[in-house]
């Protein structure tokens, strides 16, 4: 697996209306996306620096991950790193065999339609990693 770039950043925010014009000032841009992902309960509001996304997201049920997460971070911070890679099961059944847990074992769709996974932080040094590449 050699992921051609840093697909984006997640970070968790408690709300995107309080967390949004920071990031448009920091950016100097508008926020270019809000997108609810219903599968993983939460709101996304995308910025694009370069290649790379930044990836807000604000839970939309307390079962949420990022509700949970939140509660253990209440100022929120960066949740996940994003690689792209050209074969998310190519390079999730790399992952396997180097024995890193997977939380996906399939690809699944996350926000903007790109397929996705993910690698259990407790065997990528405590990175939630996430895996993707645009559908084909
Ligand atoms: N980064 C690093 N470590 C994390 C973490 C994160 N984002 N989230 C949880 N952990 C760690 C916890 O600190 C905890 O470690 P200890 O056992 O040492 O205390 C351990 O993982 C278990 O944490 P938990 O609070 O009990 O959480 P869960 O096991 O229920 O879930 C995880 C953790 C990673 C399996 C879950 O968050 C998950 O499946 N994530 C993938 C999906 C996701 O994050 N979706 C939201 C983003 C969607 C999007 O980008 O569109």
């Amino acid at each position: 697996m050699k992921p051609s770039h840093i697909e984006h950043i997640g970070i968790a925010v408690s709300s995107l209306d309080e967390v949004i014009p920071y990031y448009e000032q920091l950016l100097g841009q508008k926020c270019y996306s809000i997108e609810e992902v219903a599968d993983q309960k939460v709101k996304t509001a995308f910025f694009k620096v370069g290649q790379t996304k930044i990836e807000l997201l604000e839970p939309t049920s307390p079962e949420s991950t990022i509700a949970k997460w939140l509660e253990k971070n209440p100022r929120g911070g960066v949740h996940h790193i994003a690689f792209n890679v050209d074969g998310v099961q190519v390079a999730l059944d790399e992952c396997a065999a180097a024995n890193i847990q997977l939380i996906d074992t399939k690809p699944r769709k996350g926000a903007e339609g790109l397929n996705i996974a993910f690698l259990h932080p407790k065997s990528t040094h405590g990175v939630l990693t996430e895996l993707c590449e645009q559908p084909k």
